[in-house]
């Protein structure tokens, strides 16, 4: 067991930078929260859970079904038993996006960045910083996979490389193409793993739905060289044939090299297929 920190912090407090320690960390304060947060949180459970049922991989629904975290704003301790237990990641609140150095460090270390405050009545369907629902909602179920648990250390140490590589933006795409928004083919299916589609009730419906969408294989140098956007739902995705692909395609990959190759060229735009690429076809459609 790590030792307790001993911040007095209050949470629930949005972008409260002034009270976290040198490692961005706050004391989560979970009696903070009101009850009416925790009712926003319930309903925001109740229609995001409905939703990930039909179109999120088993290993998220497993995982969610594992928190049991339908009655309010989780405490982060109580999961932590279960996350130690299950891959050896431990939940830490923060105020708000931290660092990129920061965020690497913890990552490498098995310790995941929780946002402690929840969105604003007016906000539940768009938010484009994180926050509790999101992390937790979002990330936690997937932490309890062996695949994702270490393919987010691994990103974690590759991160301090990155920076001192100039190939940061590079390496912060494959984050973005696989935690946050991607695609798994489950059976055949596409479902979905990517916590920023499985906190958006609009962009769960769109990823594993629409039919105008480009999905392609998950291939780590196509995803390092594909821009992306922060403020609408996704032009493209990238399809794993399994959640161990995430670590199977980058093992052996020495990124040094790539960035140094592919750093200065303009990157694909999110949604453009180059030439011979073809989008991958949902269930009962037309190749
Ligand atoms: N901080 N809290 C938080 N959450 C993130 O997802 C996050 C961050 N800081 C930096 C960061 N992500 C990314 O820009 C890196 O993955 C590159
Ligand atoms: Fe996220």
């Amino acid at each position: 067991m790590e030792k307790p920190h001993t911040s007095t912090t209050r949470s629930g407090l949005r972008g409260e930078y002034a009270l976290a320690g040198p490692d961005y960390t706050v004391a989560q304060a979970w009696g903070d929260y009101t009850e009416e947060m925790h009712a926003r949180w319930r309903r925001l459970y109740a229609r995001q859970s409905a939703l990930v049922r039909e179109h999120a991989c088993a290993a998220f629904c497993e995982g969610l079904a594992r928190l049991d975290c339908a009655q309010g704003v989780p405490r982060l301790e109580e999961a932590n038993a279960l996350l130690g237990a299950a891959t050896g990641w431990r939940l830490v609140a923060v105020p708000g996006f931290i660092p990129d150095a920061v965020f690497f460090d913890h990552l490498a270390h098995r310790r995941f960045p929780v946002t402690c405050w929840l969105r604003e009545e007016h906000e539940l369907d768009y938010l484009v910083e994180p926050d509790v629902f999101h992390d937790f909602f979002g990330h936690v179920p997937m932490l309890l996979d062996p695949a994702v648990a270490d393919f987010l250390q691994l990103y974690g140490e590759a991160g301090a490389r990155a920076m001192a590589h100039d190939g940061l933006e590079m390496l912060a795409r494959l984050y973005w193409y696989t935690i946050e928004f991607g695609l798994v083919r489950e059976k055949g299916a596409i479902k979905v793993f990517g916590a920023g589609i499985l906190s958006s009730a609009g962009e769960t419906r769109y990823a594993a739905t629409d039919r105008g969408v480009l999905r392609l294989p998950f291939e780590p140098l196509r995803i390092m060289r594909t821009a992306y956007r922060i403020d609408r739902f996704q032009d493209g995705y990238f399809v794993l044939e399994s959640l161990p692909e995430l670590i199977d395609g980058l093992v052996g990959l020495d990124f040094g090299p790539l960035y140094d190759m592919w750093r200065a060229t303009a990157p694909i735009a999110a949604g453009e297929r180059l030439p011979g690429e073809t989008s991958i076809s949902l269930q009962g459609e037309a190749a």
